[in-house]
């Protein structure tokens, strides 16, 4: 089978540098008057950049690279979110029936763990890069075959994936506005909810996705999706995010009505990515055409982050149309430059509003602690929990001055763990934990905020019990 996109897709300087200051959530503890001046500086990589108005930038990640300094280093350096370019997929971890093979998934996983950065799943059901086996099956075999892929390797990276791409580029290109005809349409029109509830039941705390391309824009197949997420929501068929692709080039540019599509879906209540991002061309009108992107997720409070389809154009599945944000040897293009610069304008748009990545009501209602004034920060908690787990989002808050690291304290429950943490690193996983900031975004301008999150099992924490940090 072949991919057609060719149609439509075508300092504050503080003279108190490394003062530590430690305030107890709910109580003001600071020292005699401090004087600052100045602002912070704009952050310097794509994923501090993305962090700074809560959301993530990402790339496609090959396993076999990881190998690569220069591709290791720049991945490490500037992405906090990490999508495995084919590693996920069902050939690669169903290679016999009911065999599975996560080893290069894994690589990657650990790598972005190591790296603070979170996982978007790719892909768990789609009718290309399947098996031979699974290409052989139909009806009812084919059905119960997927559902158990769907099963298994959503449960093998159980609470270790922000997102998954539960079905992927379902629908038919062109006006008809119909489902794609694959072997998994043929088992059944309701095959795509099937597969999502069955992925929820196998991780409750992932958010599920429905990806595709070509619906970038208003037109007959997004407004099929479209219609297909409304009925799921109406339905309570489990669905958080849609994933919009991005595959642009001349045939197929940024359509004039992107941002408008991307505010359409999220006003239904999903969580909007963009997820495979890249644009062929070179020069300021590629750059001017990241920049269009970047400007439409920040400008939708719903859109949680943008991830590009490779690191370097050469690293592109269309490596001839350099598509990327750094060239062959590493070096940043002008498309880089403009991304960045525009993800640093971001500094006043609203954070994404979060859709609750669970199938029960949360048990216990968001809980904040009052960000304590005048102190050097301040960490405020929110929580959604179903029976036996919890994610929690942690917003961490500069008081009246800049600071260049930053450590949030809280405590587990009795019975509670800590399965792992997102834009932070974790020490300690019951009891009494603490969470640092990671490289990216350990800077906070005055007044500024920036997230991190968990996840762990039993009961969720209601509070924090201090932050502390140190003035930039
Ligand atoms: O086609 C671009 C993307 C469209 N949306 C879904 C994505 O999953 C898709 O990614 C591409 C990968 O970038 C390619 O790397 O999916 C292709 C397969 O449909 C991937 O290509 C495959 C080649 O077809 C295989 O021959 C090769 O063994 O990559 C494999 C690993 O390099």
């Amino acid at each position: 089978m072949t991919h057609d996109f060719a149609r439509v897709r075508g300092r504050s300087t503080s003279r108190l540098r490394g003062v530590v200051l430690t305030v107890a959530a709910g109580a003001v503890a600071i020292g005699a008057a401090i004087t600052f001046s100045g602002t912070a500086d704009a952050a310097t990589t794509l994923g501090a950049s993305a962090a700074a108005s809560g959301r993530y930038f990402g790339t496609a990640v090959a396993a076999y690279k990881l190998s690569d300094a220069t591709y290791l280093g720049i991945l490490s350096r500037e992405f906090t979110m990490v999508t495995p370019e084919n590693e996920m997929k069902w050939d690669a971890t169903e290679p016999s029936q009911n065999t599975f093979s996560y080893a290069n998934a894994d690589r990657i996983v650990a790598q972005a763990v190591s790296q603070g950065a979170r996982v978007r799943g790719h892909a768990l059901a789609w009718h290309q890069q399947q098996p031979g086996w699974a290409q052989s099956l139909s009806g009812t075999a084919l059905r119960s075959a997927m559902l158990n892929h769907v099963t298994q390797v959503a449960t093998h990276y159980r609470g270790q994936i922000y997102a998954w791409d539960v079905v992927n580029e379902a629908f038919a290109d062109g006006g008809s506005g119909a489902r794609r005809d694959s072997n998994l349409q043929q088992t059944g029109n309701d095959w795509i909810e099937a597969a999502f509830r069955a992925a929820r039941a196998a991780d409750p705390a992932a958010k599920l996705c429905y990806n595709d391309y070509n619906t970038d824009g208003q037109n007959a197949k997004s407004n099929a999706v479209y219609a297909m997420v409304q009925d799921f929501k109406t339905r309570g068929v489990p669905i958080d995010c849609v994933g919009f692709q991005s595959h642009f080039n001349s045939a197929s540019p940024v359509p004039s009505d992107y941002q408008a599509n991307l505010q359409r879906f999220a006003a239904l209540g999903v969580e909007v990515q963009i997820t495979e991002l890249d644009i062929e061309g070179s020069g300021t009108a590629q750059a001017d055409s990241y920049t269009r992107v970047t400007q439409a997720c920040l400008n939708v409070a719903q859109c949680a982050g943008i991830t590009v389809w490779g690191i370097r154009d050469t690293d592109s599945w269309r490596a001839s149309g350099t598509p990327l944000l750094f060239d062959g040897s590493g070096n940043k293009k002008a498309a880089y430059t403009s991304t960045l610069n525009t993800l640093n304008g971001a500094g006043t748009s609203v954070p994404p509003t979060t859709t609750p990545p669970v199938t029960t009501p949360p048990t216990t209602p968001p809980v904040t602690t009052p960000p304590p004034s005048g102190g050097a920060c301040s960490a405020a908690l929110s929580a959604n929990a179903w029976t036996g787990g919890f994610v929690i989002t942690v917003k961490v808050t500069a008081g009246a001055s800049a600071v260049s690291t930053w450590s949030v304290a809280l405590t587990l429950p009795s019975g509670s763990a800590l399965t792992n943490a997102w834009n932070a690193q974790a020490t300690g996983s019951s009891g009494a934990v603490q969470f640092a900031n990671v490289s990216y975004n350990g800077r906070i301008a005055a007044g500024g905020s920036t997230e991190f999150g968990f996840q762990g099992t039993g009961t969720p924490p209601t509070a924090v019990s201090g932050c502390t940090a140190s003035l930039a």
